[in-house]
């Protein structure tokens, strides 16, 4: 088959997520046939540099015989059994055990799920039930935050803060807030002057953290979700004052603290978890992406002492769970993607060696003249597209720049997503100092091309998807 096709079935029978099935039809999808290393390969024979680890998931690279072994071997002991009914499997006894080694210390139960948005899901059942058990039950309030994501299933997509999704298939949970967002480019430091430096402002939004925790009462309140950096927000890199301002706000008030770890978890920022590098000590830590680096589904929430004890001692049965809990082919997946990560010091190497490489080289970027701001923390990065470097100003909306940049991207060799007019990365863990380079010099080219059409007149109107959600 070729790549025509592939398009035409593709276009007569298969709805894509987040994407706008006619337009998608009438342009015709990318068909991505096989991949290795940091590279993705398409079926007119393109190979590109796919500096978004597939989706924040690919975290040691394709084509790791590893982990198709394991998998294989898997498949042929025990393929599928449940962790229903009083039973369980080697796999994800194991996988428990060494996710509990990774974890911080307070943290020795976990609970397992197919997907993040199924671990949000199990989260949003388990806050609210450790509070009733408690003797609490008006505490159900759960405060996520704007233009966050946590998943698409329904209470996935209630706690992320995306109003476009809030718009579309009926009423969303009830009783999920949303506070500011500590974007400090989008939304603190004002446009033309006057607004605030970053970490008056991520004492703001933690600030406004606290009045939502007032306006609500305490005593209604169960937990706080965010992720430590957004990414799919936009790569947001709070401000250094935000979380500790956070954190002395919960410990102010009776509040959980849930930590989404789907993207910073398992060496993204450098340590094993996001809630590491901050220094977070969470009650509940949502996972999945990065912990069988996305080559089968698999996640769970990481359970601290204080909410496993609630449930195991006053609890009873949890109805909950889901037919591949602990999924025995992804455990032993997971297990031997965290084994490797070990072996190969990857999370190390994120922190001390590739996270600062590629620290110094993205800040090269911030010198083109459509670029507000390069920032990154470990191997997640983003530059803010400005069409007035001076004063920082945005180009208009219905220019859809971050779009073109991103098509031109990909015919460059390159895949970088763009959230409106910020571009993001999140490449493989793996990526070596030499492919750095590479990255960077195709997202230069990519800039200088995106800037050449655009003085040409030649921007694009359609809108990507998950662009439209930025609050
Ligand atoms: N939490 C966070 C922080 C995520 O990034 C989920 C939960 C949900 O995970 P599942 O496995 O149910 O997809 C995610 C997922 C994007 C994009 O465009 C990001 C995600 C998913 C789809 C697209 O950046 N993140």
């Amino acid at each position: 088959m070729n790549t025509r096709d592939y398009q035409d079935l593709d276009r007569a029978h298969h709805l894509h997520p987040f994407t706008d099935f006619k337009a998608l039809g009438e342009e015709g999808s990318r068909i991505v046939t096989h991949a290795e290393g940091i590279y993705i390969h398409d079926s007119e024979g393109n190979r590109i540099l796919d500096a978004m680890a597939g989706l924040w998931c690919v975290n040691l690279g394709y084509g790791r015989e590893e982990l198709v072994e394991a998998a294989t071997a898997q498949l042929r002991e025990l393929p599928y059994y449940n962790n229903f009914f009083k039973t369980t499997h080697p796999p994800a006894i194991k996988l428990a055990e060494k996710l509990v080694q990774l974890a911080p210390a307070h943290m020795n139960r976990v609970f397992f799920t197919g997907s993040g948005s199924e671990a949000n899901d199990t989260v949003l059942r388990m806050v609210r039930r450790y509070w009733a058990l408690e003797g609490k039950p008006d505490k159900q309030w759960i405060i996520a935050r704007e233009n966050a994501y946590h998943g698409s299933t329904v209470a996935g997509l209630s706690l992320g803060g995306m109003a476009p999704m809030h718009g579309q298939g009926g009423p969303t949970v009830p009783k999920i807030a949303h506070v500011r967002q500590p974007y400090w480019f989008g939304e603190g430091r004002g446009m033309q002057g006057g607004g605030s430096d970053p970490d008056s402002f991520g004492r703001e939004c933690a600030a406004a953290l606290e009045a939502e925790i007032l306006a609500l009462g305490e005593e209604n309140v169960a937990a706080f979700i965010a992720e430590p950096v957004q990414g799919a927000g936009g790569a947001i890199i709070p401000p250094a004052s935000y979380w500790p301002a956070v954190k002395e706000v919960l410990a102010r008030y009776d509040i959980l603290l849930v930590v989404d770890e789907v993207i910073c978890g398992f060496g993204r920022l450098g340590e094993w978890f996001g809630s590491v590098h901050y220094d977070l000590k969470p009650d509940l830590m949502p996972i999945a992406k990065g912990l069988s680096s996305g080559y089968l589904p698999i996640g769970g929430v990481l359970v601290g002492d204080r909410v496993a004890e609630t449930l195991i001692e006053e609890g009873g049965e949890f109805f909950h769970g889901f037919t591949y809990s602990g999924h025995p082919v992804c455990a032993a997946v997971a297990l031997k993607n965290l084994e490797l990560m070990q072996a190969e010091g990857i999370v190390e190497r994120v922190r001390d060696d590739v996270g600062p490489y590629l620290a110094e080289r993205w800040a090269t970027l911030a010198e083109h003249p459509l670029v507000g701001e390069a920032r990154s923390l470990g191997l997640i990065g983003a530059l803010e597209l400005v069409g007035d470097k001076a004063t920082g100003a945005r180009f208009p909306k219905s220019l859809g720049v971050g779009t073109l940049c991103r098509d031109i991207c990909f015919e460059t060799g390159l895949v970088m997503r763009s959230v409106g007019d910020t571009m993001i990365i999140s490449p493989p863990l793996v990526i070596r100092r030499a492919e750095v380079d590479e990255l960077v010099r195709l997202a230069r080219q990519a800039l200088d091309e995106t800037a050449r059409r655009l003085a040409a007149g030649s921007a694009v109107d359609d809108r990507p998807y998950l662009e439209e959600t930025r609050s």
